[in-house]
């Protein structure tokens, strides 16, 4: 595989209900249809990975049937990227782009807005397979409690989504600062059909060019990585 071009790691993060799924699916589509030869296979992710041992337990307590205490929930979302980790860096090296609907930056968000450290919050997730961009789409708490079936899950609440969106503008702002893989907003506001246009502008011209070591999530910002 030396001779080939790595796979792209594109993430894809926002509030619920800011259409991540709906986007990851056209971005899907789209990488998968045009498949010419300068653009590689492409597996689509979703996070929270409900059908692991560890992602029934996430989805029970996201549906409230369980209570956890809010460090261990975090620790099984953590829990659960990790279990996935070494199957995403292995499509990567093997040439296939990797696009999931959320990741890390997730995690952190919905932590810290409950108080948690956000150093406490991070330090799971460093070490993990890093994206080369993450496209966060972005719009109001307002806007997206108005979208379909919101209100079912235990975060898909007006107030809570405001504090996760300020974890969100710390972690957009850090992650520009340390200029390690792209950080884009996209008005999710917009329609569908915009908005997923805007994706492709921003993943286009990364997909088929990507290349060198697949990095790790912020290893050398909390003492080195493993
Ligand atoms: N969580 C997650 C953590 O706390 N820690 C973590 O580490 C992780 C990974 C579940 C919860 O878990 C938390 C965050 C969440 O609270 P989830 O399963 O991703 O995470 O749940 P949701 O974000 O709620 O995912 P959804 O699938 O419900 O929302 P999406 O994917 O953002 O939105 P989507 O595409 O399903 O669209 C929602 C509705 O809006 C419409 C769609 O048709 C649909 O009805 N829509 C639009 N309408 C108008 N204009 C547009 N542009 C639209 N785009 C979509």
């Amino acid at each position: 595989m030396s001779n080939s071009k790595r796979g792209a790691f594109i993430v894809i993060e926002g509030l619920d209900r800011s259409g991540k799924s709906t986007q990851a699916s056209l971005l899907h589509e789209r990488l998968q249809d045009s498949q010419d030869g300068t653009i590689p296979k492409v597996v689509l992710l979703k996070f929270p990975d409900r059908t692991t041992a560890i992602g029934k337990m996430i989805d029970a307590y996201l549906r409230s049937e369980s209570e956890l205490d809010d460090r261990a929930i975090h620790l099984l979302f953590s829990a659960n990227r990790w279990e996935l980790a070494s199957m995403i860096t292995a499509h990567l090296a093997e040439g296939t782009t990797v696009l999931a609907d959320r990741y890390a930056f997730s995690g952190i968000a919905f932590s810290a807005r409950k108080g948690l450290p956000y150093e406490w919050c991070r330090a799971p997730e460093v070490g993990l397979p890093a994206p080369d961009i993450t496209l966060f789409l972005n719009i109001s708490p307002k806007v997206a409690a108005a979208r379909g079936g919101y209100g079912l899950e235990r975060y898909e609440k007006e107030e809570v989504q405001k504090g996760v969106r300020q974890v969100f503008d710390k972690i957009g702002q850090a992650m520009r600062e340390e200029g390690k893989g792209k950080w884009v907003e996209i008005d999710a506001g917009k329609s569908k059909e915009e908005v997923a246009e805007e994706l492709w502008r921003a993943v286009q011209p990364l997909v088929s060019v990507v290349d060198g070591p697949i990095s790790k999530l912020w290893e050398t910002t909390l003492g080195g990585g493993s």
